[in-house]
């Protein structure tokens, strides 16, 4: 049986599997690099953030229309409900798609009617959040999220992620300053690859309610005091971090020691069509290497519900 969990931090353009990257340029006669889904898969190895991006970028090209993004968000949310997500907070990037011309009402329709089947059929909640991208100019951001706003675009709150070096939260404040404003709920990737000053950034610029990653805070002490006396969310991804070398093996893994440290963290998979595996598989490897204890297990389960943005009812109803 599977921990039940809430899963916080996934991407749905990470969740495109190899065949769904073939079968989709197939039907849209789009002419790929790759001739076979072993070719293909032979591009799975990355040094660090961005030679994972520049592929996951080149992917997601085969999304094209609103059936496109039910189809790959009903194949994720099966696959979540077999490894025991009970609830999501589904990451999309609204300007992967706009950039390639599609009409973003198309993608959050094809992504919302399956969250809603999802829902009646195996009961897993959710919330959509959009992310923007860090490689783009703020200007670019505070754009389409006005836009997004003015038009009564069905999100539930935003994020922030892409290439994180050189593009500090700082950049991002009005962005930010205008989510929170228009009652969206607001996060932030940081201290994935970029350093602990980028936490501090995005919990004193952006106001951050959750920090996607944060494993490079245990450099700052004064930042870990800080993080715990606020029971600061910390959406961690074991093997996204192995696969990217933000840490070199998984007996090297901080997770351990941000429990031990009071730290409010849960264990989340990030792109897992790229970096080995769903929720189930996190576990797995967690379970190989640290044989965590039944309590430990709990308490990254109860922090997956707490740090959600479940109305205070259903959490009670959850935990
Ligand atoms: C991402 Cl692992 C990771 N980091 C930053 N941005 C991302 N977008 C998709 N996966
Ligand atoms: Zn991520």
């Amino acid at each position: 049986m599977n921990l039940p969990v809430a899963e916080l931090h996934i991407h749905l353009e990470g969740t495109l599997e190899p065949e769904m990257i073939m079968s989709l340029a197939a039907k849209h006669s789009i002419e790929l690099p790759y001739s076979s889904i072993d070719e293909l898969r032979a591009q799975y190895e990355f040094s660090n953030l961005q030679s994972f991006l520049d592929l996951f970028y080149a992917n997601m090209l085969v999304l094209r229309t609103r059936e496109d993004f039910h189809e790959i968000t009903m194949a994720y949310l099966q696959r979540a409900h077999a490894s025991g997500v009970r609830h999501v907070e589904l990451f999309f990037d609204p300007q992967a798609h706009v950039e390639r011309g599609m009409d973003l009402r198309d993608v959050i329709a094809g992504i919302r009617d399956a969250l809603g089947e999802a829902q009646d059929r195996w009961g897993i909640s959710h919330k959509l959040i959009a992310c923007f991208w860090r490689h783009a100019p703020a200007s670019e951001a505070l754009e389409l999220l006005r836009l997004m706003i003015a038009e009564k675009h069905d999100i539930d709150g935003i994020g922030l992620d892409s290439s994180e070096l050189g593009f500090p939260p700082e950049l991002f404040v009005e962005v930010f300053d205008l989510a929170r404003e228009s009652g969206l709920h607001v996060v932030a990737h940081a201290g994935e690859e970029g350093p602990a000053d980028y936490i501090w950034q995005a919990l004193d610029l952006l106001k951050v309610e959750r920090v996607d990653h944060g494993i490079r805070c245990l450099d700052d002490e004064k930042l870990v005091q800080r993080l715990v006396a606020e029971q600061m969310p910390l959406t961690v991804c074991p093997l996204s971090n192995i696969r990217l070398r933000a840490v070199v093996t998984m007996a090297d893994h901080p997770l351990p020691s941000m429990l031990e440290a009071g730290l409010k963290v849960s264990v989340h998979s990030d792109d897992p069509a790229y970096f080995g595996g769903y929720m189930d598989a996190n576990f797995a490897s967690l379970m190989e290497t640290f044989n965590f204890s039944t309590g430990q297990l709990a308490q990254l389960a109860r922090n997956s519900f707490e740090s959600s943005f479940i109305d205070e009812t259903a959490k009670r109803e959850r935990l």
